[in-house]
């Protein structure tokens, strides 16, 4: 049985999800909330093993069908062991990124058909989904620009402009497509208009609760 909420965040990178996923908690907190923070891919010890696999450079190259499967199988092995628990008691569960990225990443990103991803998310999510995205969204530059200096690019990140880009619209399509999960941001606001907005849309979720 499901009793908590399970929110996600997503956007391209350098959004700030890390920063509102802080800002979220620390709100359903102070609302007495019991809460989970969490990220995709990983999650449990397993699964950050895969992120590792999935983000460092490799001298062989990851091909794209390897990233998939690697993304759903730290997938499957989060909710196990971490969401599917918490939901069930009663916790609300945070998510940086969760299957909205595989569709935008691999889906608009790396080519593969939508179908396709769909049906591994059947599979291995067999029907559990999150109850809310906040989507940040922002010009790829800007989040460029605001994510660059921090590290040495990961494997995703030595992506091109136009990878990004395409991320960038798959996500804006699925907000369209699912107005009443989709909470749409524009995060090039400053961050505490963000935050505002962000905090907005909460509040009618407590509301409604
Ligand atoms: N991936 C995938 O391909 N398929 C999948 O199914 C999944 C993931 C689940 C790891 O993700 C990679 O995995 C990701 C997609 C892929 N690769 N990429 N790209 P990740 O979430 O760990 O990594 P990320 O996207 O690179 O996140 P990030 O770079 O850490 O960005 P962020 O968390 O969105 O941003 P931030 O650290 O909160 O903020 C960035 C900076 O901007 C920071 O200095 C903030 O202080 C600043 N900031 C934040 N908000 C604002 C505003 N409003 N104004 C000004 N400055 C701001």
């Amino acid at each position: 049985m499901r009793m908590g909420k399970f929110i996600t965040l997503e956007g391209v990178e350098g959004v700030g999800k890390t920063t509102n996923l802080n800002f979220i908690a620390n709100y359903l907190t102070s609302n007495d909330k019991d809460i989970i923070t969490t990220r995709e891919p990983g999650g449990t010890a397993i699964a950050e093993k895969i992120r590792g696999l999935l983000l460092e450079h490799h001298t062989e190259k990851l091909c794209n069908e390897a990233e998939l499967l690697l993304m759903f199988a730290a997938r499957a092995q989060h909710l196990e062991q971490v969401i599917k628990p918490a939901l069930a008691a009663g916790k609300w569960v945070v998510c940086d990124r969760f299957t909205d990225a595989t569709y935008a990443y691999q889906g608009g990103g790396r080519d593969f058909k939508m179908a396709d991803i769909h049906w591994f998310e059947d599979f291995v999510q067999k029907g559990l989904s999150p109850d809310t995205t906040v989507l940040l969204d922002l010009p790829v530059e800007v989040g460029l620009k605001r994510a660059a200096g921090r590290s040495e690019p990961d494997r995703f990140e030595a992506e091109k402009k136009t990878f990004f880009n395409n991320v960038r619209q798959v996500y804006l399509d699925r907000a369209k497509a699912e107005p009443n999960r989709f909470c749409l941001i524009d995060a090039s606001e400053n961050i505490e208009q963000v935050q505002k907005n962000i905090q907005c849309y909460l509040d009618k979720i407590l509301t409604d609760e």
